[in-house]
């Protein structure tokens, strides 16, 4: 039976309230806000710190500087177990971790030899997040990296040296020295779309994919990164909101490391969680600590497998922090030292370490400072290879046919086969999936 519409409540029968207290605190305003808002968000973290960043101006000088107000005092919590992931899984993500940071420890050297063309991003911090959210994916799957997500790319099947020659644009690197830093993917084998610069169109470009994937019988999930200042674009909405309203399999990691460039987030965006935008596309959303391996994978794992059943995005709000400038000419003066020393003691690597060995005792000590090792010797033999690999000439360039190339340059295969669209007629007949009834 219908309910029974509610009645208007009349001005009169709204008891009287005491006027709102003129100058209440910000804590006051935020119980408020709280008990206004009426969805809960997932959240699996195992802290819930409570500080923000303040803006002074220096009226001397126009210079802006930034504090953080709150407590920093906590200890790191501990690692939160998966749901899912085995002891040799763990171990796994913590070997790829650790390539990952050893890997951009080489590229900033090899930066300082003035080795590398152009500049070096960094995910110092990040991981976690890159490394056990690119393992939830499985081969048919798709992934859009973002700059910073150089761990996915190497989970991925990329080598440290062919992100190595990449950055020194040496003529067997991805692009063929075309392009430094990491601007590439692999669209055959890999199943990665390259970064894109324009912040928020991977998005779209993963939700085309999953379309596309849709339009062949299968659903897939599609992975991609977007930071805390990129999300605030234009295109997120349109792309995440297409996904919604498609059902189509993107899974957004929104790596909110709490600076976009030199703003910081509380600049960016007014909700406390960057979780809750997932409301208003109508998808669920989740709350990691992107410090956490295990975390970030669960998540991850759970929003790929509802993108494979056909039941559309889901949005992760991965909370880090970016522990160094936007890239390597970016000394990140404007981050106030106690945020760093803060999240310093949050170091997923370090915490990982702790865990494995002294939590589950899964690796000795001999066995770690061994899987050290080998990490070592084989970024070694990475960067003596990257390094001995020629740079372009432009005898060797003319075979790539230049940056925009001709339709009978290189065919690309649909890697699923040929689309099939269902005409209005066969429609009329069979059960006809509904992507292919929108495109006619
Ligand atoms: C649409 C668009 N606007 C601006 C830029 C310039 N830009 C490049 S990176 C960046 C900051 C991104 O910050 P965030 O998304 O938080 O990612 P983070 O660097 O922190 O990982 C900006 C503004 C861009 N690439 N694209």
């Amino acid at each position: 039976m219908p309910k029974k519409p509610e009645k208007p409540t009349s001005s009169k029968s709204v008891p009287k309230k005491s006027p709102a207290k003129p100058n209440r605190s910000a804590a006051d305003a935020e119980a408020a806000a709280s008990a206004l808002r009426c969805y809960n968000i997932p959240d699996y973290r195992l802290e819930h710190p409570e500080f923000s960043i303040a803006t002074e101006r220096d009226s001397t000088t126009g210079e802006t500087r930034y504090s953080v107000e709150g407590d920093l005092s906590a200890d790191a919590p501990p690692i939160r177990d998966s749901k899912y992931l085995s002891r040799e899984q763990c171990i796994e993500i913590y070997r790829w971790m650790l390539l990952n940071r050893k890997m951009e420890a080489v590229l900033e050297s090899l930066y300082k030899q003035s080795k590398v063309v152009g500049g070096v991003y960094f995910g110092l911090g990040q991981e976690g997040c890159s490394c056990a959210s690119a393992c939830a994916l499985q081969k048919d799957d798709w992934m859009g990296p973002m700059i910073r997500n150089q761990g996915a790319l190497l989970v991925r099947g990329f080598s440290p040296a062919d992100i190595m020659r990449q950055y020194m644009a040496k003529a067997d690197s991805p692009t063929f020295g075309r392009d430094a830093s990491s601007h590439f993917g692999d669209i055959r084998e890999r199943n990665v779309s390259a970064p894109i610069s324009m912040l928020g169109e991977l998005i779209g470009i993963m939700a085309g994919v999953c379309l596309g994937a849709r339009l062949q019988g299968r659903n897939i999930a599609g992975l991609t990164y977007i930071g805390d200042g990129g999300q605030s674009t234009g295109v997120t909405y349109e792309s995440l909101n297409f996904a919604a309203v498609q059902k189509l399999g993107v899974v957004l990691i929104v790596e909110n490391n709490l600076w976009g460039y030199s703003t910081p987030s509380d600049m960016q965006f007014r909700v406390k969680d960057l979780a809750e935008r997932s409301i208003a596309y109508g998808i669920p959303g989740v709350i990691v600590d992107g410090t956490d391996p295990c975390q970030v994978y669960d998540a991850t794992h759970e929003a790929c497998e509802r993108a494979r059943r056909g039941e559309g995005p889901t949005l992760i709000e991965a909370k880090m922090m970016r522990m160094k400038g936007h890239a390597i000419h970016d000394a990140a003066q404007y981050v106030p030292r106690p945020l760093f020393e803060y999240w310093q003691k949050r170091d997923p690597i370090a915490r990982f370490e702790n865990y494995l060995v002294h939590v589950k005792k899964w690796l000795t000590r001999e066995s770690h400072d061994k899987l050290v090792s080998e990490v070592d010797a084989f970024l070694e033999q990475e960067r003596a290879a990257a390094e001995a690999s020629p740079m372009p000439t432009p005898e060797e360039d003319r075979k790539h046919q230049g940056v925009y190339c001709s339709p009978e340059c290189h065919e690309i295969k649909p890697k699923y086969g040929t689309v099939e669209f269902e005409t209005a007629k066969t429609l009329a007949k069979s059960d006809t999936n509904e992507g292919a009834v929108h495109l006619k």
